[in-house]
């Protein structure tokens, strides 16, 4: 194989590398209807804990990437509908000490909280609007 042959081929390698990177980034920020998600990274990347319900504390419960859902929030989607539309979202478990709310319930999200909120989400509860 000539040496143009081989960097032809290297170059083709790198363009399919440089083409799939969009098709990873697009996968990321997706949460299910009627669920909300919080991820690790902001703009909705990392590991992924979904909730259909409300959560006293989130000690315990692991992501999709397997990172702990405690105290890692840096961005959240909110998918809910009907009777549980928006989300309180509170420092500490049971409850204790409101951190933010949904506005709009239903698709709400946040690329990224402000932050002195980062990495300290411990509970939530699903409210009507
Ligand atoms: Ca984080």
């Amino acid at each position: 194989m000539s040496v143009r042959r081989i960097a032809a081929l290297g170059a083709a390698v790198i363009s399919s590398v440089l083409l799939l990177a969009p098709a990873q980034a697009q996968a990321a920020g997706t949460c299910p209807s009627t669920y909300y998600c919080v991820f690790e990274n902001a703009d909705y990347n990392g590991g992924r804990c979904a909730w259909s319900g409300t959560i006293a504390n989130y000690v315990g419960w692991v992501s999709d990437t397997g990172s702990s859902c405690n105290d890692t929030t840096t961005s959240w989607m909110v998918r809910g509908t009907g009777g549980y539309s928006c989300i309180l979202g509170y420092k500490h478990a049971d409850y204790s000490l409101k951190i933010w709310q949904s506005a709009l319930g239903g698709t709400d999200q946040t690329p990224g909280v402000p932050s002195y909120y980062n990495d300290v989400a411990t509970s939530h509860l699903w409210v009507l609007c």
